[in-house]
């Protein structure tokens, strides 16, 4: 593979709609037009529609199937919430490649994989994340803030995630605090945040988000069949490119980051409240070896989960297993 693959596709990328002659890229990068050539030869054969016209030059006519660097470098050029991406046809898990990359980074990044061989879920659970289908990535943010405003982030990530679903969605998808995300009574998605920490404060917080977008009911492997979801399920089953998904959601939780960041949650809790799915019903709850069976009451403007068991007994909760 070419070194120059990632930079001649952010060129050609961001020229999109329009074409790039070889020139031009030539000029820019400081390479022959053979390079050039060659290089977009090779990525015509491993399936990207690329136009190539005499005199205009070349045109990326579709996102591809697959994640390229420097597709995803150009779709992230503008944005606020990450310098840089890493992305790989696969990883053990995207967390793990994340906590790797920290000391090499002083902003914030994005890592995605195309596949992960352990994927990791809450208390080490697995995570099925199938090649190709999903977008199993993970966020790592920088925030300077103080250790007590954490316990809402994930409050406002969620929001950001469960409206990104939804606009790709016909029908409701609903938040399962504090982790989930729903459509109907399938998982569509999870998510976790970890927390990276000194004495002083917050080093970073790494966002590990896995969304099953393009799945048919039989990419998951048995015990799911019959409890998760897929975007595409809920699209008209009709696959989703994963670069329009992945701009969406970065567009929200970037809006979302940085309400989470300006304002208290009490700005978007009535939001949040109608958007879960943890309302009227009897849940059991296990927290750490506890477990009960309980209605939840409120969330406070803190973001902790207020519960009344079948004992009458009040439990306020930052975060627990909750079962239908
Ligand atoms: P969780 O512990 O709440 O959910 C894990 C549980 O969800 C599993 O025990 C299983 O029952 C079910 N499950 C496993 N895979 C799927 C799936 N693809 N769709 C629906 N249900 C499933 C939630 O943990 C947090 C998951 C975070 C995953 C991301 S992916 C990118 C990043 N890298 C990584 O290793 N983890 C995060």
């Amino acid at each position: 593979m070419s070194k120059y693959r990632d930079s001649i596709l952010k060129l050609i990328t961001d020229a999109r709609p329009h074409h790039i002659s070889g020139e031009t890229i030539a000029n820019e990068l400081n390479i022959s037009r053979m390079t050039v050539k060659k290089v977009i030869d090779q990525l015509k054969e491993e399936g990207m529609s690329i136009d190539s016209v005499h005199n205009k030059g070349h045109r990326l006519n579709d996102f591809p199937i697959q994640w390229y660097n420097g597709i995803l470098e150009s779709l992230l050029k503008d944005s606020n919430l990450v310098q840089k991406v890493y992305s790989y046809d696969s990883v053990d898990s995207t967390q793990q490649v994340a906590k790797a990359s920290l000391m090499k980074e002083n902003g914030a990044f994005l890592v995605v994989s195309d596949e992960q061989t352990k994927g990791t879920g809450r208390f080490k659970r697995p995570w099925q994340s199938p090649k190709g289908k999903g977008l199993w990535m993970s966020l790592v943010l920088k925030p300077d803030i103080p250790f007590s405003m954490l316990t809402t982030f994930n409050l406002f990530i969620s929001l950001a995630i469960c409206e990104t679903i939804q606009s790709f969605s016909e029908d409701l998808v609903q938040i399962k605090w504090p982790n989930d995300i729903y459509i109907g009574k399938r998982k569509v998605c999870g998510f976790l945040t970890e927390m990276i920490a000194n004495a002083d404060g917050i080093d970073a917080i790494i966002c590990g988000i896995g969304i099953n977008v393009n799945h048919n009911l039989d990419d998951f492997e048995l015990p799911l069949q019959s409890t998760a979801t897929s975007v595409k399920l809920h699209h008209h089953n009709e696959n989703i490119n994963r670069y329009r998904f992945l701009k969406t959601l970065l567009n929200h939780i970037e809006y979302r980051y940085h309400q989470f960041l300006t304002e208290p949650f009490t700005t978007i809790k009535e939001e949040y409240i109608s958007s879960s799915n943890i309302w009227d019903r009897r849940l059991r709850f296990t927290e750490g070896n506890r477990q009960f069976y309980g209605r939840v009451i409120e969330i406070d403007d803190q973001g902790f989960l207020h519960v009344i068991d079948d004992a009458a007994n009040i439990h306020r909760l930052m975060s627990a297993d909750i079962e239908f």
